[in-house]
């Protein structure tokens, strides 16, 4: 192959024959956005997520300039998959005695496995192809580099206010993943997706931690997703109540999108929700032992937050769930003396919320399916 323009056509190709359903090509520059990373770092915003820290020898941040991590890198190529599925939105499941496990997660398979091998394949064709030896690195979250503004300036789609990327026609429930070259290849970077969100502030209204503490700026320490699947050992008090029943990530920034109203759905076998994982049972999830976690989740994204963390979870969406007839399974966690300490301390909250709602002192006396005063669309706690 001879031509920039050819390469590309045929990265794109390559992409769509792997089952990608937008790609796109940046060249490696420290684009505008990326100012606000050290920003974002400096205050704290990462919480826990020390590998977001990480610093070349001369201290600076990886993430916030790839011209420096990687300074043999040319452009990169960004690829994106759907991996929603025909199932309802958190914002529209009421029942009090189930929970929220995020769509990206419910599937058969960790999506760092899915994309990761079929940017491999893309990679593998590359290399075939051009006539001299490259370097290239694949990577779905582990590089260093922020996605989502690679993905811009690729033009798969824009940063919306809820700061995920989204794509005019898929909307937003896309697995992004990257492949670093050496090659320098043309891009769309000076003509990136316009800003589609206009007035909207449905995202920013809805989220139910406040998390998204202005247009395009998230603090993960407030967010649920941080909250259910990064943050290890206890949840703050003052925030566990805003966590209502989510048991693992957190879809609702996204779910009130206008975007996503339309969203394609994939049929993909591996984004497909493993049995009982949609609106799954708290109190099944509180009670997990160990030998079925291992194995209802073998090859799941939810490892990630151990079982420890998934029963932490559970424990506090039955605080939050407003049913009584939990207080005695949360009697049991908070007194058995052979519980995980952390399960044991969050059942004693989720007991003592129970009991004081039932007592009248707690916003959760209100019927468990009334709409809030933030949003009627949050999930009810
Ligand atoms: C750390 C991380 C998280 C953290 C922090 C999220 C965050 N917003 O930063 C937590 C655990 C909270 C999280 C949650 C989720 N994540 Co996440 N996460 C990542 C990871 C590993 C790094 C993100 C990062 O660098 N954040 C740093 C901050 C500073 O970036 P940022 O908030 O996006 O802000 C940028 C822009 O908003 C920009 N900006 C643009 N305009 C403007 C204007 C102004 C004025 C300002 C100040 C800033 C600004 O500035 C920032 C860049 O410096 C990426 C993978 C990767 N390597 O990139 C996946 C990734 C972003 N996550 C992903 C997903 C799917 C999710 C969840 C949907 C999962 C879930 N359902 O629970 C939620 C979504 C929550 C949300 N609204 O963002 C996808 C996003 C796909 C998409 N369509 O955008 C990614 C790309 C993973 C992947 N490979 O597919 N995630
Ligand atoms: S994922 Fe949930 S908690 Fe995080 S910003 Fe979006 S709505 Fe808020
Ligand atoms: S809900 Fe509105 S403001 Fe938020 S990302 Fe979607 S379009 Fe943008």
């Amino acid at each position: 192959m001879e031509s920039q323009t050819k390469i590309v056509e045929f990265i794109k190709n390559a992409a769509k024959d792997v089952g990608f359903d937008a790609s796109g090509i940046a060249p490696v520059r420290d684009f505008p956005e990326l100012s606000h990373f050290p920003e974002w770092i400096a205050a704290g915003r990462a919480g826990e997520m020390k590998y977001m820290e990480a610093r070349d020898e001369s201290g600076k941040l990886k993430r916030a300039s790839l011209k420096s991590a990687a300074p043999w890198a040319r452009s990169v190529i960004v690829c994106a998959l759907n991996y929603n599925t025909d199932y309802p939105y958190s914002t529209n499941f009421k029942n009090p005695e189930s929970g929220w496990i995020a769509r990206y997660a419910w599937g058969k398979e960790d999506y760092h496995d899915s994309v990761l091998g079929k940017l491999r394949k893309i990679e593998t064709q590359l290399k075939e192809s051009v006539p001299s030896e490259i370097t290239t690195r694949c990577y779905v979250d582990t590089g260093p580099l922020v996605e989502r503004v690679y993905a811009k300036y690729a033009g798969v789609g824009w940063i919306g206010k809820n700061t995920c990327i989204i794509n005019q026609k898929l909307g937003s429930w896309l697995f992004l993943g990257v492949i670093l070259t050496s090659l320098e290849l043309e891009s769309v970077a000076d003509i990136p997706a316009p800003d589609r969100c206009g007035s909207c502030t449905r995202c920013i209204d809805a989220c139910p931690t406040d998390a998204l503490l202005d247009p395009y700026q998230l603090d993960a320490t407030k967010c649920i997703s941080y909250l259910t699947i990064e943050k290890r050992g206890e949840v703050p008090e003052e925030i566990r109540e805003g966590m209502g029943r989510h048991l693992f990530g957190c879809d609702i920034c996204q779910d009130v999108c206008p975007w996503n109203r339309k969203s394609p759905a994939s049929a993909a076998p591996e984004f497909q929700p493993r049995e009982g994982l949609v609106n799954p049972a708290l109190a099944w999830l509180a009670e997990i032992s160990e030998e079925e976690f291992r194995q209802k989740f073998r090859g799941s994204a939810i490892r990630r937050a151990k079982r420890t963390g998934l029963r932490r979870n559970a424990v506090i969406a039955l605080g939050n769930s407003g049913d009584m007839t939990f207080l005695s399974l949360l009697k049991k966690l908070s007194e058995d003396q052979a519980q995980d300490s952390v399960v044991r301390e969050h059942a004693q909250w989720a007991k003592n919320k129970l009991e004081s709602s039932l007592a009248g002192h707690s916003p959760a006396n209100q019927p468990t399916n009334q709409p809030s005063a933030k949003s009627p669309l949050r999930i009810p706690r």
